[in-house]
């Protein structure tokens, strides 16, 4: 039903255009203005197999569901005439932003709908405005071109993600983590204002001053409230060069406390202005590859014959990073010898390198370029990222990390980093663990499948994970979450659920923003009874 009214829609503009191209109808001076409305829009709307197609997957590759129509938006008032003709259609139709369709479970999805290309955005203006404390970037920019474009201010945002080729719109509607997530929080913590075009097709300003309400539902708001298309950022001044440094541990224990211990120190002592970690599991390092960009094949050989040696399932690094500039140069070696005395990493476990700012935060390139050269990018990431509570790291990392996963030996990594709740606005839709602990883990299982028995093993290995948690009583979060029905909705948003129903109810009366979360139905939508999936 929804597809037939919108098919209406795009027939109407289709007919319209062609009229217009083959002259039949000479465009009268003063036309109607729904007429002009039409034209104006006919030519950003792309109804063919290609462009649609492009629009039916996301990085995850497991989901696939093509939308009727992809809208190439000039402006934020575009997408706003969008909504606003869903939903004034008797059967208002699924509408989903999507920047680079970095989604791995169909989040960017608008299946019979329309999908709107958030890069379009940016095609003509650069959209990435600097003053002196802040900057203003289009929903649809790339975070590596907000570093770019604030680096010749010398200036930089705090708060980044691993990966630098995601959109600003797409990262905060998540809440963006990374190794500055201890010191500054997540990047939702690090927004002023927001441009948002509500679900009702309304364009709004928010902050926390001004339609509070809209702007703490967006953030971390899975698409759910609208599309943001404008972010004011917090800037700092940025560093010039960064001591990056991996550490090894054989054992979790003094790992985690070193961990911790490290995202405890504020930026006035001598500490890191990064921290994160990852487990590399036995088989990985006695089967995976030679080298890598920061290990070269030596490393990886002393690697391996310490797991062998110690005997311990896993080894654990932490990543760490201390920011410097010319001013203070001369003291980051002893700096880094002060932080280094207080840690127990296995002795002469250290690596390290010197980089650039810009070469530190786009590291993931580096393993994206090589992913990519070996035919491993385009394939299924069944990827599962929790929030661990502190008090239960010890029993995650033996139940799952060295039970459930211990034989494993996939492409892809495992991270796992503790951040301060309390750099964590409970006010945001964004969720945290629902224990009251200073120290949450984040573990993020960010596996390759390279075949289908591969992504079968590796989905029932990710249920066997969540089982484990429910059934010891490990009250983890998901992060990126995705859930097949609303019951696991509820759970997740827990005590926020009701304000967020009520926020829906307020922004996206019709529900038809980010269907792919599977989080509301649309109202119109037949429900098939949701048994628990
Ligand atoms: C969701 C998430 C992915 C968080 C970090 N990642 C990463 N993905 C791919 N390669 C990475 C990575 N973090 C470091 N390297």
């Amino acid at each position: 039903m929804a597809r037939s009214c919108l098919a209406a829609f795009l027939l109407c503009m289709a007919s319209f255009l062609s009229a217009v191209a083959g002259q039949l109808r000479p465009m009268p001076a003063g036309g109607l203005p729904s007429d002009l409305v039409a034209l104006g829009m006919a030519s950003k709307i792309q109804t063919d197999r290609n462009s649609t197609a492009r629009a039916s997957s996301d990085f995850g590759r497991m989901v696939e569901a093509a939308p009727e129509a992809v809208l190439q938006p000039a402006t934020a008032a575009d997408i706003a005439e969008l909504i606003r003709f869903s939903t004034s259609s008797p059967v208002p139709f699924p509408v989903s932003p999507r920047g680079q369709g970095h989604s791995v479970r169909g989040q960017s999805l608008a299946p019979g709908g329309v999908v709107v290309d958030m890069r379009a955005l940016g095609r003509g203006d650069h959209r990435i405005n600097v003053s002196a404390d802040y900057v203003d970037a289009g929903g649809e920019q790339l975070w590596v071109d907000v570093l770019r474009g604030t680096l010749t201010h010398g200036l930089a945002p705090c708060a980044w993600t691993d990966y630098l080729r995601l959109t600003v719109g797409g990262t905060l509607s998540n809440a963006g983590i990374g190794g500055q997530a201890f010191r500054h929080g997540p990047q939702i913590a690090n927004v002023h204002e927001l441009d948002v075009v509500t679900g009702t097709g309304e364009m709004v300003t928010c902050s926390p001053h001004k339609r509070k309400d809209l702007f703490f539902a967006v953030l971390g708001g899975l698409g759910q409230f609208g599309i943001i298309t404008r972010a004011r950022i917090a800037l700092e001044p940025a560093p010039k060069q960064v001591r990056w440094v991996r550490l090894a541990y054989s054992d979790v224990v003094a790992f985690t406390r070193d961990q911790e211990l490290l995202i405890s120190k504020q930026a006035s002592e001598a500490g890191f202005d990064y921290v994160e970690g990852q487990v590399q599991l036995n088989r990985t390092l006695t089967e995976g590859p030679k080298s890598t960009p920061f290990f070269s094949e030596a490393d990886i050989n002393r690697l391996a014959s310490l797991a062998s040696e110690t005997g311990s399932r896993a080894i654990y690094f932490i990543e760490a990073a201390m920011y410097y500039d010319e001013t203070t140069a001369p003291y980051v070696d002893q700096k880094l010898e002060t932080v280094l005395a207080q840690l127990s990493f296995v002795p002469g476990f250290v690596f390290t390198k010197d980089v650039t700012y810009l070469q530190f935060l786009d590291r993931v390139r580096v393993e994206e370029v090589v992913l990519r050269s070996a035919g491993v990018w385009d394939v299924p990431h069944p990827w599962l990222n929790l929030f661990i509570p502190r008090s239960r790291i010890l029993d995650f990392d033996a139940g799952v990390l060295k039970g459930i996963l211990g034989g494993d030996n996939p492409v892809g990594l495992i991270l796992m980093y503790p951040m301060n709740t309390a750099k964590w606005n409970s006010q945001m839709t964004a969720v945290t663990p629902p224990t009251r602990e200073d120290v949450f883990y984040t573990v993020g299982l960010l596996r390759s499948a390279l075949s289908t028995n591969e992504l079968e093993r590796l989905q029932r290995e990710n249920q066997s994970v969540l089982a484990f948690c429910d059934k010891e009583g490990i009250e983890c979060k998901q992060y990126l979450p995705h859930y097949t029905c609303q019951d696991g909705w509820r759970r997740h948003f827990g005590p926020k659920w009701r304000k967020i129903t009520q926020l829906k109810a307020k922004y996206d009366p019709h529900a038809i923003m980010s269907p792919g979360q599977r989080i509301f139905q649309l109202p119109s939508v037949p429900t098939t009874s949701t048994t628990a999936a």
